[in-house]
């Protein structure tokens, strides 16, 4: 029997024979400080299958939980196990998926399964994309009117929805479970046609609630001082409901404001946002500031070779003392079809995104002058202008997110797809076993 896994663990030694899984005793250690074993690492474990027991050692909770995932996966539809014996820890401390909230809503029981799917690759940060033109969909108490005409829309119509604070608690709470981080993302200062129509003081013109698709049309006022107390109690509630250390500001697509605008706006944002403790992320392009705090993370989502100034923009973070989180579109947009026979789904990324596409390619070679400790981790966006629901959201997830979690816990290593189909095809057997969709 071989060992199909995914994400492929660092080493595994395969021995003679298997087990009923049920029959098998578990037993979990602490780690042990032995640069050799998987225990010493942080979120990393040694998995031992043998015929008198399992034996898990982790170096924290998060790696004795990975080790109960890979032991899930191991087992077979008739409850089978095989004796071996797993070395593992991730290569990225971050390892995300991203789901767009805001242009279709998706109810609390819809992000908790999409938690529990993620968790069964050892992703360990969910980015909620909370607010854009179409909807802002978290309920804050200094600007109320922002869930009110502000989540009342979505695109195509069909009603909002918005998440109230024990909402978005629970998410929260529910994510720390399976050792998942949320990373909220309130998007300024473009993608704000929402927040314009609730108070369009906020704006530099009035506007209607939004059901369309098209980017880059809105801005927020970028000049007037309301604007900035608006961010200000904005950031301040969100962080108080956000027990991890990032907020996401977003600041992709601001095709409404000028470069002078948004350099001004982006210092302005940034300071009010650092003032709450929080770690800042933003999208590339908020890399064009100079002035951004220290330690300020780039989200990169131009392509597998980057296109105009995207790397620039980039390796900015990075000379302000940040690092880097990597979403090239051409490779892990899992919103872009499969080809051109998939149903749902945009294209825009360089046409389909095949799942030879999301598999073969290699972080640290992206974006030129990156170093492998410049690169945070990898994180796979979920739009969802063309989807509504949490089945076709798992059918363009899986299993191209799988190439995703590889790339984001495998050690380097050439990416081989023939070697990795066996492994996918194992998996797409285990969502199909736990009721998973997939394309
Ligand atoms: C680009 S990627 C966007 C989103 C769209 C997405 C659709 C990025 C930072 N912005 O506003 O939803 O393309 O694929």
């Amino acid at each position: 029997m071989g060992v199909n896994v995914v994400p492929q663990p660092v080493s595994v030694i395969e021995r003679e024979g298997s087990s009923r899984a049920d029959a098998l005793d578990v037993s979990v250690h602490g780690g042990l400080p032995s640069s050799a074993s998987g225990s010493a690492h942080p979120e990393g474990y040694t998995l031992d299958v043998a015929p008198d027991g399992i034996r898990i050692e982790a170096a924290d909770d998060a790696g004795a939980f990975y080790a109960r995932q890979t032991l899930a996966q191991l087992t077979d539809a008739e409850g089978r196990v095989p004796h071996v014996h797993i070395d593992d820890f991730p290569r990225f401390a971050y390892r995300g998926a991203m789901l767009d909230v805001a242009r279709h809503f998706f109810p609390v029981a819809a992000v908790k399964r999409y938690l529990d799917d993620i968790a069964l690759l050892k992703l360990n940060h969910l980015h909620l994309h909370l607010t854009d033109d179409q909807g802002w969909r978290l309920q804050l108490d200094s600007w109320p009117e922002l869930t009110g005409i502000g989540a009342s829309t979505q695109v195509g119509g069909g009603g909002g929805g918005f998440y109230t604070a024990d909402d978005y608690r629970e998410i929260v709470e529910y994510a720390a479970s399976r050792f998942i981080t949320i990373v909220p993302e309130f998007d300024m200062p473009g993608h704000t046609n929402a927040a314009i129509a609730a108070y369009p003081e906020l704006g530099d013109a009035p506007a209607e609630p939004y059901e369309g698709i098209e980017v880059g049309f809105s801005s927020l006022a970028i000049r007037s001082e309301r604007t900035y107390e608006f961010v200000a109690d904005a950031l301040r509630e969100l962080a108080a409901l956000t027990p991890g250390p990032y907020l996401h500001l977003g600041g992709d697509e601001s095709l409404a404001t000028t470069d002078e605008d948004f350099q001004y706006f982006i210092a302005r944002a940034t300071a009010i946002g650092a003032a709450t403790g929080k770690t800042l992320i933003g999208w590339h392009e908020m890399g064009r500031s100079r002035e951004l705090p220290p330690g300020t993370i780039g989200q990169y989502w131009s392509y597998t070779t980057p296109q105009e100034g995207a790397a620039e923009h980039t390796l900015s973070f990075v000379e302000q003392g940040g690092r880097v989180i990597l979403s090239p579109a051409d490779a892990i947009y899992l919103d872009h079809k499969y080809d051109e026979s998939t149903e749902l789904g945009l294209e825009w990324a360089n046409g389909p995104t095949g799942i030879r596409d999301s598999y073969e390619w290699e972080p640290a070679d992206v974006v030129p002058g990156l170093a492998e400790h410049d690169i945070l981790g990898i994180e796979a966006p979920m739009w969802t202008e063309t989807l509504s629901t949490i089945d076709q959201v798992e059918t363009m997830a899986f299993p191209r997110l799988a190439s995703a979690a590889e790339l984001a816990w495998s050690p380097r290593a050439p990416r081989v797809f023939a070697e990795f189909e066996p492994r996918l095809a194992a998996f797409t057997g285990y969502l199909d076993r736990l009721g998973v969709g997939h394309a």
